[in-house]
C-alpha cells in the first residue's frame, strides 16, 4: 500500500521513533508547530476520522492514552498542550492514515487557523 506511515511502519522509512508498541507508533514530525511536535498513529491503516469504525475505538483510545502519556514524560501535561487530528482537504489532513498531532511547550491560540 503506497502510505507513507505504513513504510514507517514496516520500516522501509525510519522514523525517528519517541514510542512504540503492538498498536501504536509515535515519532517527530518532520516540520514541528511547537518546541515538541509528535504524531501518534496507529499500527492499522484507517485512511481518515471519517474511516474510524466502531471496532476500532479500543484502538483510538490507545492513540489518546499515548499522547497523555508521552505529555506527561516531556513534561507540560500539567501546563497544557494541543491534540489535534485533521480530517481531510479543509481540516488540512496531507496524509490519508490518521494522526493525532500533540503538541507542547508552548502557548497555543484559539481558534486554530
Ligand atoms: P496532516 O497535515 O494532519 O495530515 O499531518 C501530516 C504531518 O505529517 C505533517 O505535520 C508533516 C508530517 N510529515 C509528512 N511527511 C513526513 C515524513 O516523511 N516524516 C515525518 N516524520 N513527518 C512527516
Amino acid at each position: 500500500m503506497d502510505c507513507l506511515f505504513c513504510k514507517m511502519i514496516n520500516r522501509e522509512i525510519e522514523p525517528d521513533i519517541v514510542y512504540e508498541d503492538d498498536h501504536v507508533l509515535a515519532f517527530n514530525d518532520i516540520n514541528p508547530q511547537a518546541p515538541t511536535h509528535v504524531l501518534v498513529i496507529p499500527k492499522k491503516h484507517i485512511a481518515t476520522l471519517n474511516d474510524i469504525q466502531e471496532e476500532d475505538l479500543a484502538l483510538v483510545g490507545r492513540l489518546h492514552r499515548t499522547a497523555v502519556k508521552l505529555a506527561g514524560q516531556y513534561g507540560f501535561a500539567e501546563e497544557g498542550y494541543r491534540v489535534v487530528m485533521n480530517c481531510n482537504e479543509n481540516g488540512g489532513q496531507t496524509v490519508f492514515h490518521i494522526h493525532l498531532h500533540l503538541m507542547g511547550g508552548r502557548q497555543f491560540t484559539w481558534p486554530a487557523g
